[in-house]
């Protein structure tokens, strides 16, 4: 039986190999994520990976060549635009120097399924392939908000006297509120929380545990508000290169990897009951707190979307809102 197994799997590969005489074709593209890797919000593009590698031999395979370690975040969106790598994982705040009108990605208020339907993929993608010379492959971090970690109690929509960490994902929103905020990639938050140069600081409800923020956490602000959006970047050029057959392939597997955003429901309550265990405090605004905090997020949102790209963002607000 062993033996009989062990020979059909040679007759197998051999007539693989006869049927696909083209796996001289495989192309293997070279990816880079901007997140940490094994993290909470590197892990969908992990889990990608080792789909495409399992289901595309002779077809596409994907080496993740690394990390923060291996491009700084806010690198990634230009190494993938000048092909310097083939793909990226990043979320848009990394790149709004190369595609400013990104900053509407985390204002979605429809899910990416709806997105491919109604002309909002589409026009997301022709500012990426047209700005930034990149595929806007697939998106992840739909249905995970982002939240504002604190070290000293915040009552109000009010951050008066606050200096908080941010990317261009807060910015807007904290001053408007009238916070100081000071801008750092992920690695810097640790030491800028633990030296108390910021009180406090952006992140998704999912990961500070990645990094052992909780060390230095007081508190979350709730609500949440805003969706992530950690992006597929695929260098144009290369996407081009590509075979129908190839395209059809990872355009098959962005859809699976944006149907696992539905897990972020359970995965984001498993996390709030790991801060809760881990000690950390919520201040819950309530009322019109609440309404005016999520008001002004969104507000402030789109009216820098609207200074950073005025001849778009009225499209995109309608495509990508209800
Ligand atoms: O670094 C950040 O806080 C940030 O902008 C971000 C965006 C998406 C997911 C995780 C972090």
């Amino acid at each position: 039986m062993k033996t009989f197994k062990k020979l059909a799997g040679v007759m197998v590969a051999a007539a693989l190999f006869a049927a696909n005489p083209a796996s001289a074709d495989e192309v293997v593209l070279r990816a880079v994520t901007a997140f940490q890797p094994g993290s909470f919000i590197s892990k969908p593009f992990e889990r990608f990976v080792e789909k495409v590698n399992a289901e595309g031999k002779g077809k596409v395979q994907i080496d993740l060549i690394g990390g923060p370690s291996a491009i700084p975040p806010f690198e990634v969106g230009n190494s993938v635009s000048s092909g310097v790598i083939d793909m990226g994982f990043v979320t848009t705040a990394f790149y709004t120097n190369l595609l400013p009108e990104g900053d509407a990605l985390k204002l979605t208020e429809r899910p990416m399924q709806e997105l491919r339907k109604n002309g909002g993929w589409e026009l997301i993608n022709k500012l990426h392939n047209e700005k930034m010379n990149v595929q806007y492959l697939a998106r992840t971090g739909d249905g995970l908000p982002f939240h504002l970690y604190v070290n000293k109690p915040v009552t109000k929509a009010d951050l008066t006297g606050l200096t908080l960490r941010v990317t261009p994902v807060y910015r807007a929103f904290f001053e408007a509120l009238h916070a100081n905020s000071i801008q750092t990639p992920p690695s810097e938050v640790y030491t800028s929380l633990e030296r108390g140069v910021v009180d406090g600081y952006g992140w998704p409800l999912q990961g500070i545990f990645d990094l052992g923020w909780q060390e230095v956490t007081k508190a979350r602000v709730d609500p949440g508000f805003y969706q992530s959006d950690v992006n597929v970047l695929v260098n144009l050029d290369k996407w081009k290169s590509l075979t129908d057959d190839q395209r059809a392939f990872l355009n098959k597997m962005a859809d699976w990897l944006e149907s696992t955003n539905a897990e972020n429901v359970a995965l984001n309550e498993a996390e709030k009951k790991r801060q809760a265990d881990a000690g950390m405090v919520v201040y819950e605004l309530k009322g019109a707190e609440r309404e005016k905090w999520l008001n002004t997020a969104k507000e402030a949102g789109w009216a820098q979307v609207k200074k950073v790209a005025p001849d778009v963002a009225d499209e995109l607000r309608a495509k990508l809102t209800k």
